[in-house]
């Protein structure tokens, strides 16, 4: 019987806390596979891990084979087959960008180091922990032995809410939007794009959308949504995070006939550069991820575009001293 190792880092906080569950509960994977999770945190996060692993017991999943919580990347991060990278340092009220990259450059640089000599080249690599797309591109830096279209970032979540957004507007299902993907960096500069998406297989209604709602309000509420959560939670996006790392998930491993969005590192027509990670509209099957490269841009998405590549370069610029090592 086929075994699959998952192993998710940050396994003592929230995202986690729903993640651990639906991906238990979830369908990605046969029922004919057995499952091995391996949960990592901090040695203080050690206690936490020992109740999520006995809830996680209680539920007595049918696939679950075995259950690993530990302080220890090289042990959790053995011959696995998918690296769900959640774990990360919060930012603080008055941390500093700039600050908060470094610390996290930190935790991904050793992971990554780790990773390079314990799994095989057809491991697959999930970052989530922020800033997202620049934590991958010390991974991939660091993970060299692993090819780097092995390594995404998670963009699902944006797409999921700019959907979610655009089918209340409209009054609308989400099944009936499709190809509306999400360009660049997780943060504010991020770029959700209309247009090329379809409403029930055309694009009149979109087109018929008033400018001033696209440009003023859709734009800025997917950019800020995390925000927006936090307002009204007092905490940061979990169980929503959690279920766009399920959807990330669920179509590497099984594909998507829609359009969606990851942060990848690649050569690409719209003159991105290809040294930083960046979402783009990808076509995703079980063995390939491939950028949609023939879309016609105008003039006013490509100034959105190229202002979340300029923050990511302004990232990238941060962790060089860190990229030399
Ligand atoms: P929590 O602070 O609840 O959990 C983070 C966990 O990581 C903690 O248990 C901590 O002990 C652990 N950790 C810290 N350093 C570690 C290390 N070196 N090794 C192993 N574990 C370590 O945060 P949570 O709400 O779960 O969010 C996790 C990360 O996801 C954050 O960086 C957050 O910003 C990021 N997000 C990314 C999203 C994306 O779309 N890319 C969306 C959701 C989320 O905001």
């Amino acid at each position: 019987m086929k075994k699959t190792i998952i192993t998710i880092t940050g396994a003592a906080g929230n995202i986690a806390y729903s993640l651990i569950f639906r991906i238990l509960s979830g369908n990605i994977f046969p029922d004919t596979h057995k499952i091995q999770i391996n949960l990592l945190d901090l040695a203080e996060a050690l206690p936490i891990l020992k109740g999520v692993k006995y809830e996680i017991e209680d539920c007595a999943f049918p696939n679950l084979e075995n259950i690993t919580i530990t302080d220890n990347p090289e042990l959790a991060f053995m011959d696995s087959n998918y690296i769900l990278l959640v774990g990360a340092k919060p930012r603080f009220k008055g941390m500093q960008r700039a600050d908060l990259l470094l610390d996290n450059a930190n935790i991904f640089q050793k992971h990554a180091k780790i990773i390079n000599e314990c799994v095989g080249k057809d491991t697959k690599i999930v970052v989530v922990g922020n800033p997202a797309n620049t934590n991958a591109l010390i991974l991939q830096n660091f993970a060299h032995n692993l090819p780097a279209e092995n390594i995404t970032s998670l963009m699902k979540l944006d797409q999921n809410r700019a959907k979610s957004i655009l089918a209340n507007k409209l009054d609308k299902s989400v099944k009936d939007i499709s190809q509306l993907v999400v360009w660049g960096n997780h943060s504010v500069t991020q770029f959700p794009d209309l247009n090329h998406t379809l409403v029930s297989d055309s694009h009149d209604l979109i087109s018929s959308l008033d400018k001033n709602w696209i440009n003023d309000i859709f734009i800025p509420r997917v950019q800020k949504r995390g925000a927006e959560i936090i307002e009204h939670r007092g905490k940061s996006s979990a169980a929503s995070a959690a279920s766009a790392i399920y959807d990330h998930l669920s179509i590497l491993v099984n594909g998507s006939i829609e359009w969606e969005s990851m942060g990848i590192i690649r050569e690409n027509n719209y003159n991105i550069c290809d040294e930083i990670f960046f979402s783009f509209p990808l076509k995703i099957s079980t063995s390939n991820i491939d950028i949609i490269n023939d879309l016609d841009i105008s003039e006013n998405s490509m100034k959105y575009i190229k202002d979340t590549e300029k923050e990511l370069l302004v990232e990238r610029d941060i962790i060089k001293d860190i990229l030399k090592n």
